[in-house]
């Protein structure tokens, strides 16, 4: 049997390269390897509020650049994550399987619990639902950036208790981190990760950015009081401006370090400007063009939904029968 991809991001912002070195771009790699789903999650964009008219449209956005980055829908599913009801079902019986202990102990919810004003227990129980995002596709592989390695543990010790209190029924998933570009920080601040919710204007370059946008927020991007690079002493600022001209170039250690040793900083951000217009523009033509037709995106989620549903119904139904609960005909 083909191993299965199983992976998503969350309509709650503006896509950034951090998405796209770290995850999107990476699947697109690696999709016609496996039998690769992909989805947005948004029901994980709801643990934290968003405004309804801006989650419809984020959710085709989100669709569109899948499409336009070279997610292949012949091949791969894209799914809208609320339109399989499973996830949510089987999210409820993985919460009664889940000590809290193992929520209390999230990174994630702790730095997002500590943005928010009133905490709701959606976002406490975000990584049971990923779980089940993960496991009802009895995926083998989950690409991610580094931030989500926590969650795929948990999803596996998930997955190692169900499974010993009921018997064999999930597949465990294993991580897969891209070789470079796992965390891009961000630009303004090179000690937090880059990040859609995060506020300000040099934070992020959102993957639709116009280029003069893309030069601006880069150009302004954080270094240290280098003047060039050194890649024995560079600080955070430096490394992560490397890494993201590395992730698209795909130049080799050896190379990075024979073009850009003692390069001024100026340059340095000239050059990883142009290279990430250079990688983005052709994306955002693809987007223009598949985004003439609003019908062609709601095609594409549709059949990613309708092609799921039967695994992901399979999965719910055997959980149930493993846990004792009502099914016709049992
Ligand atoms: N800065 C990053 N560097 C590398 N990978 C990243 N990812 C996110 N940020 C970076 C990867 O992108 C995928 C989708 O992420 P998500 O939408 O599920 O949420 P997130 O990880 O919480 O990303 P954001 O951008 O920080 O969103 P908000 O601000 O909405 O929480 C994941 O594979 C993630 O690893």
């Amino acid at each position: 049997m083909i191993p299965r991809v199983l992976s998503g991001i969350q309509p709650s912002g503006n896509l950034h390269i951090g998405n796209y070195l770290g995850a999107l771009g990476n699947w697109v790699k690696i999709q016609h390897d496996y039998e690769s789903i992909f989805c947005i999650v948004d029901l994980h964009a709801i643990t934290v509020y968003q405004k309804p008219d801006e989650l419809r449209t984020k959710i085709r956005e989100i669709a569109g650049i899948f499409l336009a980055a070279g997610i292949d829908p012949k091949h791969s599913r894209i799914v809208v994550q609320s339109t399989v009801p499973a996830h949510a079902e089987l999210a409820w019986l993985l919460t009664c399987v889940t000590p809290m202990g193992w929520l209390e102990r999230m990174t994630q919810f702790k730095a997002k619990a500590a943005a928010q004003e009133s905490i709701g227990d959606g976002l406490f129980q975000y990584p049971v639902l990923m779980a089940a995002d993960i496991l009802l596709y009895q995926a083998n592989i989950v690409p991610v950036g580094e931030d989500q390695m926590q969650h795929i543990e948990l999803a596996r010790d998930i997955a190692q208790r169900f499974n010993s209190l009921y018997g064999e029924t999930f597949v465990m998933p294993a991580t897969r981190l891209p070789a470079v570009g796992a965390r891009i920080m961000g630009l303004d601040d090179p000690t937090a990760k880059m990040s859609k919710s995060a506020s300000g204007t040099g934070h992020a370059v959102a993957l639709l950015d116009p280029p003069d946008r893309i030069r601006r927020t880069i150009m302004r991007a954080t270094t240290d009081s280098g003047s060039g690079v050194d890649f024995e002493t560079m600080g955070p600022g430096v490394a992560n401006l490397l890494a993201i001209f590395q992730s698209f170039s795909g130049w080799s250690d050896d190379q990075m370090r024979t073009h850009f040793t003692g390069v001024r900083y100026g340059d340095l951000k000239k050059q990883v400007a142009e290279m990430t217009i250079s990688q983005l523009e052709p994306m955002q033509q693809r987007y223009r063009e598949i985004t003439a037709d609003p019908s062609h995106v709601d095609r594409v989620l549709h059949e990613g939904a309708q092609a799921v549903l039967p695994t992901a119904n399979a999965t719910v139904q055997l959980v149930k029968e493993h846990m004792g609960i009502y099914t016709r005909g049992r």
